[in-house]
């Protein structure tokens, strides 16, 4: 028989739930070639496998349009890069993180800032003055009460988009908005830090408007591991243009003389908190990179 082809919606327990061309799930394991390979399929994999039933032997990957680290998952069309406006308590550094990686995996991000009905005042406009500066798009939206869900909603129809962001800060709510049908179960955050355990335990993608959302579990800190020591200026977007005005084309924006990214940062061209998470992150990987070496 031919072989049919399909997308991992899930992946539990060393089985494959797979999404063929049908429109039925498939629940399948992968054949010992792969295995042997040491090939991690993820969410979002486009594979080919065997069918037998409604269960199937997976037999080939193809190749991947780009790949997230976290959440582990590939071919995506758009992270929504996801925090609460408070409760859990904003992080600028875990956000430009997640930005960070977005854009080193070369996907497209938008943030949505969920809980406006508690925001610090002025809270969402100085989200919007950094952000939407250099080109990110914020929805601040109410997700408890399904306000701003409208826009976000039309701007996921039709894609492969991927909520990411810490646990609590209203992901699953976001989705339960944009379509009551997902039904997700949801957490208070008191319980979530009580228990010391996410809501959401792990990711799938779920139907949606043509295309597809994926909720994903919330996560407490990030490891830079995929994030280049001398590329990680480029994951900084607005650094970009302004790095060709560097004295050294060598230049890490930190200790050198005529930096133009640290001039900017006088001039406010460049927000003091992005490069504050930028150095953080330089920190953090150079510290890891050599504890690695010590190992
Ligand atoms: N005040 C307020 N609370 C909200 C809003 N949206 C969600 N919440 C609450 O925030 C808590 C966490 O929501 P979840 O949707 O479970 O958060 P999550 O991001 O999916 O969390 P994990 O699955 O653990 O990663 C719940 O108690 C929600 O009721 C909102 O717009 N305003
Ligand atoms: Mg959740
Ligand atoms: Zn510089």
């Amino acid at each position: 028989m031919m072989p049919m082809q399909g997308r991992i919606i899930r992946t539990y327990n060393g089985y494959y739930y797979v999404e063929a061309e049908d429109s039925l799930v498939y629940t399948c394991k992968v054949k010992g070639k792969l295995k042997k390979e040491r090939f991690s399929l993820v969410t979002g994999d486009i594979v080919h496998f065997e069918q037998a039933g409604d269960e199937g032997m997976i037999i080939d990957i193809l190749p991947r349009k780009n790949f997230l680290q976290r959440p582990l998952m590939a071919n995506i069309d758009l992270v929504i890069v996801a925090f609460a406006c408070a409760n859990p308590d904003f992080s600028w550094l875990l956000m430009d993180k997640l930005l960070a990686l977005a854009e080193s995996a070369r996907i497209p991000a938008i943030i949505s800032l969920n809980k406006n009905d508690i925001a610090p005042e002025g809270f969402i406009d100085s989200c919007r003055a950094i952000y939407g500066k250099i080109g990110y798009e914020v929805f601040d939206i109410c997700a408890s009460e399904g306000i701003g869900i409208e826009a976000l909603k039309n701007r996921l129809a039709g894609k492969i988009s991927v909520f990411a962001g810490p646990s609590g800060v209203g992901k699953s709510t976001t989705l339960n908005a944009i379509d009551p049908n997902l039904a997700l179960v949801t957490g208070e955050v008191s319980e979530k830090i009580g228990r010391g355990r996410h809501t959401t335990r792990f990711a799938q993608l779920l139907p949606f408007a043509g295309g597809y959302v994926a909720d994903t579990p919330g996560f407490g800190n990030l490891n830079l591991e995929e994030l280049d020591l001398g590329t990680l200026a480029t994951d900084f977007r607005e650094f970009i243009p302004l790095a060709s005005g560097c004295r050294f084309t060598t230049c890490t924006h930190t200790h050198e003389p005529d930096c133009a990214v640290k001039a900017a940062l006088t001039t406010g061209e460049v927000a003091q908190s992005r490069y504050n998470s930028y150095v953080s992150m330089l920190t953090e990987i150079k510290n890891k990179k050599e504890g690695n070496v010590k190992k």
